[in-house]
């Protein structure tokens, strides 16, 4: 007995719901930072996963691992990532249902680490056919791919995810993994042309520079030196990673040739990444009329060459504005902080879109054309909430998205727990939790939100700037450029009919026949979240919380005030309290019967009744009280997490007398 109490001491409890002090927010860090120091990262509450950022290998997700978790009783073994995994899969399996697991926590917390864990475990674990593997392949070499195009260095992470992500795998009836389906949110456009201090671009230009073979970097006119790119040495530290860019350029190739690109494909690609480069060094001067001149071709013949385009109405477009009047189109020259900023909202839609055929592409060679009956898991990676010294529109959204998938959890979990008490027949009382609904409509209201005054100002007539949204919010934010978003008719044109395959794609001539303002970036990430809403509303949730420990990237630091933070504005002491409002924990007869059978004799070995009567019988002789648990339809509820320890303990200890039993046995031998 004396054992497993100094254990829980020293070790803290693998589930929150069996803190004593369960309202107590220092138990809760004390409970985290105990595990942690133990390179125990993963903890429960009730079903959900709470995971903390270790910053180091742990050895925990080898082949033994994965083995031991598949198809086991959720609360048998320690908390761990393919719990949750294998929970949603075996329930997946048995209820023919769908799926979701939601990962969510600061950037940097480990949400894409957790994702891309729980896609491999699927890998490993899952029934596999011959004719599936390539399928079973192409799901896991997405990752690479959409990893070099989507993520980048950030001040918060090395591999920051600069797109959400939300990736459907689809089993068959066997639970054969056959296929899936990506969708991705708002790629962080602005970085292709900017990069803070700290900060680098997307990985994907210097993977090609750093592990691009000679004769490519010739073909696209580029130099290995990242340093030479204005859109690349703008954070200062374009050379940080280079061992890993040359690495990862191998495993991004692999991935290419088993996700079915052809030579072409890379080809057009590619000139697509090195134009982005070249369009970056492009210099323009001032002439003698105020008017925007390039001077040195050199680049622009480069662009010109990959893309498929004439030299001379590339110059021009970047130079100068189509502007239409009633009957004629007038060509104005445009000024020096016009044309870079023209030249700079070429390179962001031209990666933008690419990144979206990218996804496309991906998604196409997912298809699974074969296979009918389908369930899905969909896995949710989407950007962390982020704050940094100045925020611009990108963590508004980012932010915003957040708040939506807290609501959800709040919704959800509220639901599931009363919707549970209800079909098990007991009684509960609702608590008082913090709805952060308001907040959501702060930003999304029809009329009033964040989001309309917004679009309001980039159409109203007149001169609109951050200054008069401002006056309107009577905040400290602003962001109308990148609402708008806009890139001149000029540009797009040039696009629209160049020879490059992949921006033919992107940028289609109906675009240009539509006169009307297309939405605004704020009013189409609002309708994507909603609609990523419906996708998961339909689905059976699992939760995995990520906190991050230290600022610093670093192993074995637990910073109590940062994952204090964190505790809060996930919700986690709510989440705790609505798990134990009416009973802190609860189990299956199945399998409350089969872990403490030991403990009746009863129940011991056998017991041959309904699983029902065996639990009453069991905790009968064990001695509960009335007032300590309720027997549901097919589970039992335990209030205080105290009778659950009790049970444990003597549990603990009659196995260690079987052992003791055992041994002594064997050494009479
Ligand atoms: V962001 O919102 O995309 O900026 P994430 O996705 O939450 O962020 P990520 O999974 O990329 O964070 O983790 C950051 C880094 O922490 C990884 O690159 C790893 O170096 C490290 N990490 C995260 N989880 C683990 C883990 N389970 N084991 C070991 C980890 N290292
Ligand atoms: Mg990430």
């Amino acid at each position: 007995m004396e054992g497993a109490l100094t254990a829980r001491d020293k070790v803290g409890v693998q589930d929150f719901v069996l803190l004593d002090a369960y309202t107590s927010e220092s138990a809760f860090v004390d409970n985290l930072r105990k595990r942690f120091s133990e390179n125990l990262i993963y903890t429960y509450i009730g079903t959900l996963l709470v995971s903390v950022n270790p910053y180091q290998e742990l050895g925990i997700y080898t082949m033994n691992q994965m083995e031991l978790y598949q198809g086991v009783n959720f609360f048998e073994l320690p908390p761990h990532v393919y719990a949750i995994a294998d929970n949603a899969y075996r329930m997946m399996c048995s209820e023919l249902n769908n799926h979701f697991i939601l990962i969510s926590g600061e950037s940097g917390a480990g949400k894409t680490e957790a994702s891309k864990k729980i896609l491999q475990y699927f890998a490993v674990t899952c029934p596999m056919t011959e004719s599936l593997q390539i399928a079973r392949d192409r799901l896991l070499l997405s990752n690479p791919v959409l990893e070099a195009f989507g993520n980048a260095k950030t001040l918060r992470n090395d591999n920051s995810s600069r797109f959400g992500k939300y990736m459907d795998i689809q089993f068959d009836f066997q639970g054969i993994p056959v296929g899936g389906h990506i969708i991705s949110y708002l790629i962080e456009k602005s970085r292709v042309v900017y990069q803070n201090q700290g900060e680098r671009n997307f990985h994907i230009f210097y993977q090609l520079l750093a592990g691009g073979e000679a004769e490519r970097l010739a073909y696209l006119g580029l130099e290995r030196d990242p340093q030479l790119y204005k859109y690349l040495s703008q954070g200062h530290c374009a050379k940080e990673l280079s061992t890993n860019d040359k690495n990862d350029w191998k495993t991004v190739c692999n991935a290419f040739s088993v996700i079915d690109f052809t030579e072409g494909d890379l080809e057009n690609l590619f000139g697509i990444i090195a134009s982005v480069l070249h369009l970056g060094n492009v210099c323009f001067q001032e002439d003698d009329q105020g008017c925007a001149a390039i001077p040195d071709t050199h680049e622009i013949k480069w662009i010109a060459k990959l893309l498929g385009v004439y030299p001379s109405v590339l110059l021009e477009a970047l130079t100068h504005r189509k502007i239409e009047a009633k009957t004629e189109q007038v060509i104005c020259p445009l000024t020096l902080e016009l044309s870079v900023y023209a030249r700079d909202a070429m390179a962001k839609a031209v990666y933008g879109r690419t990144f979206t055929w990218l996804v496309n592409k991906i998604n196409s060679s997912l298809v699974n054309k074969d296979c009918t009956q389908k369930t899905v898991i969909g896995l949710l990676d989407i950007y962390g909430f982020e704050v940094f010294d100045k925020n611009g529109f990108e963590q508004f959204c980012i932010n915003y998205c957040n708040e939506k998938l807290q609501q959800l959890l709040i919704e959800r979990t509220l639901k599931a727990e009363q919707a549970e008490y209800e079909t098990e027949g007991i009684e509960w009382e609702p608590i008082q939790y913090f709805n952060n609904k308001i907040i959501c409509d702060l930003v999304e209201e029809r009329h009033k939100g964040i989001i309309s005054i917004l679009d309001e100002e980039c159409i109203r007539p007149g001169p609109a700037t951050d200054l008069s949204f401002l006056e309107k919010l009577e905040e400290k934010v602003g962001f109308l450029e990148k609402n708008n978003d806009l890139l001149y008719r000029h540009l797009k044109e040039v696009l629209c009919r160049c020879q490059n395959s992949i921006l033919r794609e992107c940028f289609l001539v109906a675009e240009l026949e539509n006169r009307r303002r297309p939405p605004t970036v704020g009013t189409q990430f609002k309708n994507s979240l909603s609609s990523l809403l419906e996708i998961l509303i339909s689905k059976e949730p699992s939760y995995i919380r990520c906190i991050k420990p230290n600022e610093r990237k670093e192993p074995s630091k637990f910073d109590d005030f940062l994952v204090r933070h964190q505790i809060k504005y996930l919700g986690l002491m709510e989440h705790l309290r609505v798990r134990r409002a009416g009973f802190a924990y609860r189990r299956k007869y199945e399998h409350f019967l089969q872990r403490y059978k030991s403990l009746c004799p009863d129940t011991w070995p056998h017991w041959h009744g309904p699983p029902g009567e065996g639990v009453e019988r069991l905790i009968k002789y064990i001695g509960y009280k009335p007032e300590e648990y309720k027997l549901g339809k097919t589970k039992i509820f335990i209030r205080f997490p105290r009778t659950l320890f009790a049970t444990e303990d003597a549990f603990e200890f009659s196995k260690h007398q079987l052992v003791a039993r055992i041994q002594a046995t064997y050494k009479g031998c």
